[in-house]
């Protein structure tokens, strides 16, 4: 695992280099140094989930087989492809959720020299996909049909991401409109398409396989995106920020979290004024109450229960799946988020 995780980062390297010296801008040292610097910062520093699971999934996908150097490359630069994504998302959502750190460090526009210049460098981790894809695909028989995941993910990621931020817009004039039913289609897009579908599509596309046949895969990878997205918007709240390398913004940012929604479906009349009277607000007085007020609900404990009945259920749904490979591929997803504290 150590050993792949090092050929992984040194494929970043390798990445990073060529699109240092990407022939369509001549590039000064300034700019160079620009992109680097942004690169460092922003690309590598997460947990590396996403896109390390490209090479296990396509590795199970062809049986536990020794992978060559080419396809250990390969994966790894298609996992690479969306550990970018992920940085350009996380680049630009901070900025959207006022957020304060990330990975345990400032969030990239908060540094004095960033500011909004973060946005255009979240333009160009973006492009920086396609080149990368275009440097080491181009001649691939499968390559329109990995441009075509990547457009059609993002897609659906950017609709989610809107969803999250108009429905707060609602909540402020009524925050009872919060449903479950809302929250699900939010984090369903913003959320489940390109961290637990993607990574897995990848793989499949580069093992040859056609991924309209693949829906059944598909459905149960957004289920597990879902429940995942749910784990952060609990710890947003609960989790210890030392741990998940971030602050939680979802109170102040009136968000249609899993753990509002869940509050106003088992609060009383006078809990549901406090929710009212304190939701939404900047003040850490307010953000206080709402946080005692999960307490008294037990929010924790709800979250568990959630927690074992779906973990329950994907494992269910996982088993009922005809291929073993494809199951391994599942369960090795599965295993790496259950109970996940960061
Ligand atoms: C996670 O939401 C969703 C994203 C990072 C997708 C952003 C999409 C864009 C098109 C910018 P979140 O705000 O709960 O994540 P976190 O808690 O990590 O800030
Ligand atoms: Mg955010
Ligand atoms: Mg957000
Ligand atoms: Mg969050």
């Amino acid at each position: 695992m150590a050993d792949l995780k090092s050929a992984f980062l040194n494929v970043y390297s390798q990445l990073k280099s060529e699109l240092l010296q990407d022939p369509s801008f001549e590039f000064t040292d300034d700019s160079r140094q620009w992109v680097e610097r942004m690169l460092d910062y922003n690309v590598p520093g997460g947990k590396l989930n996403r896109g390390l699971s490209v090479i296990d999934s396509y590795r199970l996908l062809k049986d536990g087989k020794k992978l060559t150097q080419d396809e250990i490359f390969l994966t790894s630069a298609l996992g690479w492809c969306i550990e970018w994504l992920q940085a350009y998302f996380l680049v630009l959502d901070d900025i959207m959720d006022s957020s304060h750190t990330r990975r345990g460090q400032p969030c990239w526009f908060r540094l004095p020299k960033v500011g909004m210049i973060a946005v255009n460098d979240g333009v160009i981790l973006r492009n920086h996909i396609t080149r990368i894809l275009k440097n080491h695909f181009r001649g691939k028989p499968y390559y329109v049909d990995l441009l075509d995941l990547f457009n059609e993910v993002e897609f659906q990621t950017a609709s989610g991401q809107m969803i999250d931020l108009i429905t707060t817009l609602e909540g402020e004039k009524d925050l009872s409109k919060y449903s479950l039913q809302q929250h699900r289609r939010i984090v369903q897009y913003k959320t489940a398409y390109y961290s637990f579908y993607l990574p897995v599509a990848c793989a499949l596309v580069m093992a040859g396989e056609n991924l309209d046949n693949h829906i059944d895969v598909k459905n149960i990878l957004v289920d597990m995106g879902i429940y995942f997205q749910v784990q952060d918007d609990y710890l947003d709240c609960f989790g210890n920020p030392e741990t998940i390398g971030k602050i939680g913004t979802d109170i102040e940012d009136f968000k249609c979290s899993w753990l509002v929604v869940k509050a106003l479906e088992i609060c009383n009349e006078e809990q549901k004024k406090v929710l009212y009277e304190n939701y939404g607000k900047p003040d850490t007085a307010n953000v206080a109450k709402v946080k005692a007020l999960y307490n008294e609900l037990n929010l924790k404990g709800v979250f568990e229960d959630y927690e074992s009945k779906s973990y329950g259920r994907l494992v269910t749904s996982i088993e009922a799946h005809p291929s073993k490979p494809v199951q391994a591929v599942l369960k090795s997803f599965l295993g790496k988020i259950y109970k996940r504290q960061k």
